[in-house]
């Protein structure tokens, strides 16, 4: 018997829910909770303290060497309602990664797309495709499906980012792919500017004509930087007179999310304010980048500060209470909104 065999008090049941277990056969009636009303998730609210994993991480650096195989200084964040699988939420891959001084993180690409969002350090470069994308605080850096990438730290300071991958999403799949990129070790040439960000980087501006169009189906804009970002969460306060903005990054060609999988949106709440609640279909990974305050998950009640992950599972009452002060509090959130709409399974609310 290889699956779940169903009893019965009656005999005769009894005995064809063994013959059914035996040929792997279930008994639909019997079964409970298969649907439910709301979403019933496994993800759990959880948050990962910027501290602890600041202080393992620089444990990681002085005992873990990148080379090939490992390839990546990354700490995982395991979400315990998952059983010890390393995901943050039940269709994202969260975590922080260290590049310590003149390290490099050799290229590789998969089927899975990434991100990388910058909590401290300017000094490390992403070569995307061989396009070196500049990496600071506060910024995005898009790392596609199946694009080569890998990170140079030229300096002599540590570097530290978070990565947000849609691997659960593509292992549930079952189309995951990887390859190791060439071993040579090519030395980035540092523009201020990538040929993705001197292309597509003027707001408003893309190139035109059949010779430039971008072929994948993810926007070819890589880098968003945070001066850019910090402006827009400005402009749109003043304008709006809100103290709860949000920005979403978006493909300056084709509009809509930045990559298939994953929706990244950047929210500013001001200092000593507190949001309505809302709650949406589909899982979140938000990363603080400035500002402390409250974030309520359901019953759970997190006190979070720079650098801290907070998973969001499926239809859970969220709010935001900025603590007073002179900083706003800067919540840099994923989703996989993208992969629920395109099943039109996505919904939201608000209270
Ligand atoms: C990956 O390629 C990176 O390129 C980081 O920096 C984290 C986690 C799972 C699978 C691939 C990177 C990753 C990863």
């Amino acid at each position: 018997m290889t699956t779940k065999r169903y009893e019965s008090k009656e005999p005769e049941l009894d005995v064809l829910y063994q013959d059914m277990s035996d040929h792997d056969l279930q008994p639909l009636w019997e079964m409970r909770g298969l649907l439910t009303p709301e979403p019933n998730p496994r993800t759990v609210a959880h948050r990962w303290s910027a501290k602890q994993m600041r202080a393992l991480g620089e444990r990681a650096g002085q005992l873990v060497p990148i080379d090939r195989g490992g390839d990546r200084r990354v700490l995982a964040c395991a979400n315990p309602g998952l059983g010890g699988a390393p995901y943050a939420t039940s269709t994202l891959w969260a975590a922080v990664q260290f590049l310590g001084p003149r390290e490099a993180a050799p290229a590789h690409r998969h089927s899975p797309s990434a991100l990388r969002f910058v909590l401290e350090g300017d000094s490390v470069w992403t070569m995307i495709n061989g396009d070196p994308l500049h990496m600071a605080a506060g910024d995005l850096i898009l790392t596609p499906a199946w694009t080569f990438h890998e990170h140079h730290n030229p300096s002599d300071k540590g570097m530290l980012w978070v990565d947000v991958l849609d691997l659960p999403t593509v292992e549930f799949l079952e189309a995951v792919f990887f390859e190791e990129g060439p071993s040579e070790e090519v030395i980035p040439k540092m523009d201020a500017q990538s040929a993705s960000e001197k292309l597509y980087g003027s707001p408003g501006l893309v190139p035109a004509g059949q010779a430039a169009q971008p072929s994948g189906n993810y926007s070819p804009l890589l880098a968003y930087h945070w001066a850019d970002t910090d402006a827009a969460l400005r402009h749109q306060a003043d304008v709006s007179g809100e103290t709860d903005v949000t920005v979403r990054y978006t493909d300056p060609v084709r509009g809509g999310d930045v990559m298939p999988t994953m929706r990244c949106e950047m929210r500013r709440v001001a200092a000593g304010t507190k949001t309505s609640a809302h709650r949406q279909s589909g899982t979140r990974i938000t990363t603080v980048l400035h500002g402390s305050g409250r974030i309520t998950v359901g019953n759970n009640e997190f006190d979070v500060e720079h650098g801290d992950i907070i998973a969001i599972p499926s239809w859970a009452w969220t709010t935001v209470h900025a603590n007073p002060g002179v900083e706003d509090l800067d919540l840099f959130t994923t989703s996989d909104a993208p992969v629920l709409s395109a099943l039109k399974l996505f919904r939201e609310e608000w209270s």
